[in-house]
């Protein structure tokens, strides 16, 4: 019978992961899962052994909980947004830090895609109507064209580029913001997010959250936008200020929204639910079973690397 290997370090999961991770990880390593009540009780006995944590792009650590860790070497982040991880900390106590870019990008994008379709065309609606049987009582009453509209991209990165090469197939106008603007994309630069927001029918935020992008979709932006235009969020609540967004469809500021991250994630303001054009999905951008594999490949392989002495195929520190 062969020997269970002998496990390389004592690790901290911060929430609950795919599956087969969680068994790699297993293997490899002691894990205490953080977001059990049990491990949190013991936190002050674990905490000196802990070399590593894991955790998802939405949680990062806080600093309460890093600083809880004074053997921690690498925090292995299971997602490409590292906006609750503090990069300046960990550089200062030498911890390294990873995250998983490249391979969610193409899922981002599609749900992207997805939520302007089925905001625009009233999939949603169109699907309880069905479902209610209430067809044969009459139609559900026209929707807004999505092909040929005129889309602003706030934050053209890596999955504002997927997203804004999708929409080519759509025909649309296609307009961006950045901080700087691109060389290398045949999209027109606008130099402020109101602008942009007055110039379009479609505002797709994909822009990381960071101090300087928070709340940058804010009410002035979102009258910009107008009655007629619609605004999608894949990137996280943060950047939208999200009272004056609930404020502005309910006034009819705007013409609706598709929101796949909130400000408080799990918790959606109750106001959000009553909206009929609002589409809501639970920050299920990266969740497919396809790239969810992909992004676990990248947490073991880092954690590898690190455990070996190697550097990280994907390092932000
Ligand atoms: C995931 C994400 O929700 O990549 C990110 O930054 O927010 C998402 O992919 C999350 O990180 C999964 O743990």
């Amino acid at each position: 019978m062969s020997q269970p290997m002998p496990k390389t370090a004592e690790i901290l999961q911060l929430c609950p992961l795919l599956p087969a991770l969680e068994a790699a990880l297993a293997e490899r390593f002691t894990v205490h899962r953080h977001f059990e009540a049990g491990t949190q009780g013991r936190l002050d006995a674990l905490a000196p052994a802990i070399r590593g944590v894991v955790t998802g792009g939405h949680i990062g650590i806080s600093p309460d909980l890093a600083a809880r860790l004074p053997a921690l070497e690498i925090v292995a982040i299971n997602g490409v947004g590292f906006d609750k991880v503090d990069l300046a900390e960990a550089k200062r106590r030498g911890i390294r830090v990873s995250n998983t870019p490249d391979v969610l990008t193409e899922d981002v994008a599609d749900l992207a895609i997805g939520l302007i379709v089925a905001l625009l065309r009233q999939i949603v609606r169109g699907d309880g109507h069905v479902r209610a049987g209430a067809w044969p009582k009459g139609d559900l009453g026209l929707a807004s064209k999505v092909s040929r509209k005129r889309v602003g991209i706030l934050g053209l990165g890596r999955i504002g580029l997927a997203i804004a090469r999708r929409l080519e197939g759509f025909d649309a106008a296609i307009s961006y913001h950045n901080r700087n603007p691109r060389d290398d994309v045949p999209y027109a630069y606008v130099a402020d997010p109101r602008a942009l927001a007055a110039g379009c029918d479609i505002l797709v935020v994909a822009a990381a959250a960071s101090a300087q992008t928070r709340d940058i979709v804010d009410s002035a932006v979102l009258k910009a936008l107008g009655p007629r235009g619609f605004l999608v969020n894949v990137a996280r609540g943060s950047v939208v200020d999200e009272p004056a967004l609930l404020a502005a469809l309910e006034a009819g500021e705007i013409a609706g929204a598709g929101l796949d991250v909130f400000a408080d994630e799990p918790n959606v303001p109750a106001g959000f639910l009553g909206l009929p054009n609002v589409v809501l999905t639970p920050h299920m951008a990266s969740a497919t079973h396809e790239t969810r594999q992909a992004m676990a490949d990248l947490v073991l392989a880092n954690l590898d690397a690190h455990f070996a002495g190697r550097d990280l195929p994907t390092a932000l520190v």
